[in-house]
């Protein structure tokens, strides 16, 4: 990122795709410089603890310490907690790593004496020596439903539980009515300094559309001067990680790239697309929907990857003439590399 232009980038992230991509952008861009908003539709009590799995994945992530095997808690773990709890007959469907736990009972601990859950971010990702800001999306309760073939269930239930085996017809967000997204959400949107908004490669329906579902949030995203760009979390007709397949399969949705950014297409919210080298067959018909399309390789198993994947996409994302917002600066962006 050159100074003197807009040098800031907010990602929208869900769990493991969107922090494989804000770890790349957090290697380009210095601390202040990025902003991680976060999913916290999949949160839950559970055990009298509040668990935050998206925001939890983004810190581990980000803070170099996320297990890479399973994409959720934390590496090098143990699981004396689960073990004990199981001898009391405790749940233990929802798996919870000892130093895992410390998250939990650490950020339970802080939201009953009353602090907001964008206060305790910010105070473990302190802890975690991260640099890069990581916000929830809403400091309200919002909790996403599956509604499924036998009744409604809660995102964990479906996700871990029954291991997303039953047919879904549909989500809810219970309490999007309601649930304000958090202050720092929207001014990071609205940032005259915000050079990009990336919408990672999330699941577009659990992960991506609370985000989208908060009041004011698409509207600011269509204001905004700053250029909007998806990355499909779709490669090749399967996700890369998780039910987005499965789901878009079910909700009778062509399980493509083409696909993802109709979902985002129809609300008007997008500058750019960004779809693997394994769709480029499908490029054109994206950039007929009016979308700007970059083909690049988007599947992330290196670090290097990452960090590629975050500069393709932010050089591709500041070449792009923002629909919305004001003229691009007199200090246009340098010509992408
Ligand atoms: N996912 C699983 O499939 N099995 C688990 O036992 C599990 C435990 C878990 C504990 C803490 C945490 O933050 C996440 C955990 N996840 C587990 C993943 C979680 O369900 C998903 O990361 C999100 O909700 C979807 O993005």
């Amino acid at each position: 990122m050159t100074t003197g232009a807009r040098s800031h980038c907010v990602a929208l992230s869900g769990g493991v795709g969107g922090a494989k991509l804000a770890l790349g952008l957090s290697r380009l861009l210095p601390g202040d410089a990025l902003t991680v908003v976060c999913n916290t539709a999949d949160d839950f009590d559970h055990l009298g603890l509040r668990i935050c799995p998206d925001l939890d994945t983004v810190m581990y992530t980000l803070g170099g310490i996320s297990n890479r095997d399973t994409g959720w808690g934390q590496a090098h773990e143990t699981w004396s907690f689960l073990e004990a709890l199981s001898h009391l007959g405790g749940e233990t469907w929802f798996r919870l790593g000892d130093r895992d736990l410390a998250t939990h009972v650490e950020r339970t601990r802080r939201l009953r004496a009353g602090e907001s859950l964008t206060e305790v971010t910010t105070a473990l990702c302190e802890a975690l020596g991260i640099a890069a800001r990581v916000l929830p999306m809403s400091d309200d309760p919002v909790r996403t439903v599956v509604l499924t073939e036998t009744g409604e269930l809660s995102f964990q239930h479906y996700f871990v539980r029954d291991a997303c085996a039953p047919t879904v017809s549909g989500f809810r967000f219970d309490g999007i009515d309601t649930a304000r997204p958090s202050p720092a959400f929207l001014e990071a949107l609205e940032d005259h300094d915000t050079a990009a908004i990336l919408v990672c490669p999330s699941n577009p329906f659990v992960s991506v559309d609370p985000l989208l579902a908060l009041d004011g949030v698409e509207v600011t995203l269509r204001r905004t001067g700053a250029p909007v760009v998806a990355v499909s979390p779709i490669v090749g007709g399967a996700a890369v990680k998780g039910p987005a397949a499965k789901m878009m399969a079910e909700l009778g949705m062509p399980v493509t790239a083409v696909g993802v950014a109709r979902h985002y297409r129809e609300r008007d919210l997008l500058d750019g697309f960004v779809i693997d080298d394994d769709d480029a067959g499908q490029a054109a018909e994206i950039e007929d929907l009016g979308l700007p399309t970059l083909v690049t390789g988007t599947v992330m198993e290196t670090l290097a990857d990452r960090e590629r994947l975050a500069r393709e996409t932010i050089d591709f994302a500041r070449n792009l003439d923002s629909r919305r917002g004001d003229v691009a600066e007199a200090g246009s962006p340098e010509p992408s590399a």
